[in-house]
C-alpha cells in the first residue's frame, strides 16, 4: 500500500468555472484519486479556492460586496458545484485561511534568512486615471517575447512566459484602458529564483518519467537565459496575506501583501493543514504528508494542472519550498493538460460562451459530463467540445453500451428467472474466452490509470463494457433459454456479475452510475474496493440466489432536438 498525495490546481475565486477549467485539473485529479483509493492505497486529495489578487478584488467590487464576503460566498458556491460533480477531495480549502497566512509568512521568513529574498526599490506602474498602482493582471500590453498584443502583466497566455508588468510593450490599464501611466518608486520583495537555477535543473533532470508537456515547458524557462528571473512577490493591495517574516513585522512593507502566485501553491500545504484541523487531528496528521522528516519521505506527490500553470509549479513553488532549507515534500509527478475549446473557439465568461459548471449540472447529471470530458481530455493536444460529440459520447458509450447492458441483463433475468442470480449450468468455452479478454483489458486499464493517461483509460474502460456486450450477443440467453435453460442461466449469471464488475471498474469515471449498479445488486458501497485480481473470480463473485432489483434507466439518450436547444443556449452573445 502506497501513500499518494494528490493536488489539483486551485480554481480562482472570481466566478463559476467552465468545463475547460474542470477537465484541466479538478476532474482528472478526482478520477485518479478514486482509482488509487479503490486499489487500496492511502490517498489524500486536496484542492482549495485561490482567493487573492486583483481579479478577486475586482469581482467583489462588481458584485458590490466586501471582498472577504464575496470570497466566502464564492468558495461555498464552488465547493457545492465540486460536490455536484462528485469531486472526492478530502478537503476543499481556501487560500485565505489562517493556515495559509501562517505558512506563507513562515516560508517568507525562511527564504529571507536563506538570503533568497531581496528588498528592492521597484519602479511600479501607477495609473493616474485609476488612482492606483496597477499590479500584474491589470496591465495589458504587447508580450516582449512573442509579440502577442493582449499579454497580461503577470504572464503572456500565448507563449506562457512569466512577465513583470514593466516588461510589457505599449502598456495600458486593463481597468480603464488608460495609457496615462507613470512609473513610481515603491519597495518590494523579490524571490531570487536565479540563485536556485542549478538546483532546479538538477532536480528536473531526475524527472525522466514526466510528460513531455511538463518538462518541455519547465526546461524552456530554465534554459532560456531569462526564464528564471527573480520575481516580485509583493503587491500594493488590501486583500491578501500581509507581508511578514514569520511572526515578525517586515519593516517598510506595511500595507503590502504577498503576490497571489506566491501564496497560492503554499495553500496546497495550507489546505492539508485545514483538513487536519477540520477533521479534529493534530498537526502531525498533515505534516506526515508534507514534511519528509515527519513521515512524508514515502509519499508519492502528484499534481494536476493546465499547462499555463506549469512554470509556477516546476520553478516558482519548488524555489519557495526548496529555498526554505526545510524538509518539505517536493512534487514527484506533474500531469499537465492542454486546452479544451468550445465549438472551435474559447470559452468566454464575459460573452456567456460555453458551458459552466452550474449550467452543466442544471441540464444533465454529472456522469454525462464526466464521461465526455474525461474520454476527451485535452492530453496530447487541445480538445474541442461540440454538442454533436457530446451527444455521441453519451448516447453510444453510456446509453447504448453500458446502460443498455445493465438494463437488458437485469430485465431478462427478472422475466425468465427471478430477481435473483440464477443457478444451474457451468461456465464453458465462451466464458473462458470472456475471462481471458477481460484479464487482458483490465491489465491495460490498470496500466493506463497508473500512468495517468486519462483518455487511454477511458478507451480501455469502454472496451471492457464492449466485451461484455459481445459476450452477451454470442451467448444469447434469450434464444438459449428455450433450448438449453442451463446455458441461459450461466450467461445471465455472468451478466449480473459483469454488472458488479462494471460498477467497480467504472467508478472513477461515472461514480453515480456505479452507485446505482451497486444498489441494484444490493451490494454495500465498499464493494468498490474489490478491484478484480482475476476476471474468472470476479465473474462468479455473486453467488446463485443473490437478490437484485432492476434499476432505473442509467443513462437517457440525448435527442437531436435537445442537443440543438442546448447548442443555441450556450452559443454566446455574438
Ligand atoms: N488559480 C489558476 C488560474 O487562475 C490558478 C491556479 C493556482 S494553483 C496553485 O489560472
Ligand atoms: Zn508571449
Amino acid at each position: 500500500m502506497a501513500r499518494i498525495l494528490i493536488t489539483s490546481a486551485l480554481p480562482y475565486i472570481n466566478g463559476v468555472k467552465h468545463l475547460g477549467n474542470l477537465v484541466g485539473s479538478m476532474l482528472p485529479s478526482d478520477t485518479y484519486a478514486r482509482y488509487m483509493r479503490q486499489r487500496g492505497h492511502e490517498v489524500l486529495a486536496i484542492c482549495a479556492t485561490d482567493e487573492h489578487g486583483t481579479p478577486a478584488e475586482l469581482a467583489a467590487a462588481k458584485a458590490g460586496k466586501p471582498v472577504a464576503e464575496y470570497c466566502a460566498e464564492m468558495w461555498a458556491v464552488q465547493k457545492k458545484l465540486g460536490e455536484g460533480f462528485r469531486l472526492s477531495f478530502d478537503w476543499f480549502g481556501r487560500s485565505s485561511s489562517k493556515q495559509n497566512h501562517h505558512l506563507t509568512q513562515h516560508l517568507a521568513g525562511k527564504l529571507w534568512e536563506a538570503g533568497l529574498i531581496e528588498e528592492r526599490m521597484e519602479r511600479q506602474v501607477y495609473s493616474k486615471a485609476d488612482g492606483r498602482f496597477l499590479p500584474d493582471r491589470y496591465i495589458e500590453g504587447t508580450c516582449p517575447n512573442c509579440g502577442y498584443e493582449r499579454a497580461r502583466g503577470d504572464q503572456c497566455e500565448h507563449c506562457t512566459k512569466q512577465l513583470d508588468p514593466t516588461d510589457l510593450i505599449n502598456p495600458r490599464s486593463a481597468i480603464s484602458g488608460s495609457t496615462d501611466l507613470e512609473v513610481r518608486e515603491t519597495k518590494h520583495l523579490y524571490l531570487r529564483q536565479s540563485q536556485m537555477r542549478q538546483k532546479l535543473e538538477d532536480w528536473i533532470e531526475t524527472k525522466t518519467d514526466w510528460p513531455i508537456l511538463t518538462t518541455s515547458i519547465a526546461k524552456k524557462w530554465l534554459r532560456d537565459g531569462d526564464g528564471l528571473q527573480d520575481r516580485g512577490i509583493t503587491r500594493d493591495l488590501d486583500w491578501g496575506i500581509p507581508v511578514r517574516r514569520g511572526e515578525d513585522d517586515w519593516p517598510g512593507m506595511e500595507g503590502k501583501v504577498f503576490y497571489v502566485w506566491f501564496d497560492a501553491p503554499i495553500e496546497y500545504i495550507g489546505s492539508t493543514a485545514e483538513w487536519a484541523e477540520g477533521t479534529g487531528q493534530p498537526d502531525a496528521a498533515w505534516e506526515r504528508w508534507w514534511r519528509t522528516e515527519r513521515g512524508a519521505a514515502d509519499v508519492r506527490y502528484v499534481q494536476f494542472m493546465a499547462k499555463d500553470n506549469i512554470p509556477f509549479h516546476t520553478l516558482s513553488f519548488p524555489v519557495t519550498i526548496m529555498g526554505s532549507g526545510e524538509d518539505w515534500k517536493l512534487v514527484d509527478f506533474i500531469k499537465g493538460f492542454n486546452w479544451l475549446t468550445y465549438d472551435g473557439g474559447k470559452f468566454s465568461t464575459s460573452q456567456g460562451r460555453g458551458v459552466f459548471m452550474d449550467d452543466a449540472l442544471d441540464i444533465l447529471p454529472s456522469d454525462y459530463w464526466r464521461w465526455w470530458l474525461l474520454s476527451n481530455a485535452p492530453e496530447g493536444s487541445d480538445s474541442d467540445f461540440t454538442w454533436e460529440s457530446f451527444q455521441t459520447g453519451v448516447n453510444k458509450d453510456l446509453a447504448d453500451v453500458l446502460g443498455n447492458f445493465v438494463s437488458r441483463v437485469t430485465k431478462f433475468c427478472r422475466s425468465k428467472f427471478s430477481e435473483a442470480v440464477p443457478e444451474g449450468g457451468a461456465p464453458g468455452a465462451l466464458e473462458a474466452e470472456l475471462a481471458a479478454e477481460l484479464d487482458k483489458r483490465i491489465a491495460a486499464y490498470n496500466a493506463a490509470m497508473e500512468a495517468i493517461d486519462i483518455r487511454r483509460s477511458a478507451n480501455e474502460l469502454r472496451a471492457i463494457w464492449v466485451a461484455g456486450n459481445e459476450y452477451l450477443q454470442k451467448a444469447a440467453p434469450w434464444t438459449a433459454f428455450k433450448t438449453d435453460p442451463d446455458a441461459a442461466a450461466v450467461s445471465t449469471r455472468v451478466g449480473l456479475n459483469l454488472i458488479r464488475l462494471y460498477a467497480i471498474l467504472s467508478r472513477p469515471f461515472v461514480p453515480d452510475a456505479s452507485d446505482a449498479m451497486f444498489e441494484a445488486l444490493g451490494l454495500p458501497a465498499d464493494t468498490e474496493n474489490d478491484w478484480p485480481a482475476s476476471a474468472e473470480a470476479a465473474l462468479s463473485a455473486l453467488p446463485p440466489g443473490h437478490a437484485f432489483t432492476v434499476p432505473e434507466v442509467l443513462f437517457a439518450k440525448i435527442t437531436d432536438d435537445a442537443r440543438d436547444v442546448m447548442a443555441a443556449r450556450f452559443a454566446g452573445d455574438s
